[in-house]
């Protein structure tokens, strides 16, 4: 298991937060994801051998956000 903080780029109320969070722990491999609007950052617990940071990172630009 791997943990990554993701800053995040675009959220404005706790609607994207949520939506993000949503997002986040639908991925495959993601074991738990919690996203802060006040932080501007997404903290990701997930398996190495089903997903990726680059993976991830993917998702939340999908979503609509960036990442960094
Ligand atoms: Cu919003």
């Amino acid at each position: 298991m791997k943990e990554v903080v993701l800053k995040i780029k675009g959220m404005h109320c706790e609607g994207c937060s949520t939506r993000l969070e949503k997002v986040l722990n639908n991925q495959d491999g993601v074991e738990e994801a919690k996203v802060s609007l006040e932080k501007a950052e997404a903290n990701i617990k997930f398996d190495e051998t089903q997903t990726s940071v680059d993976e991830l990172k993917e998702a939340v630009e999908d979503a609509g956000f960036e990442a960094e």
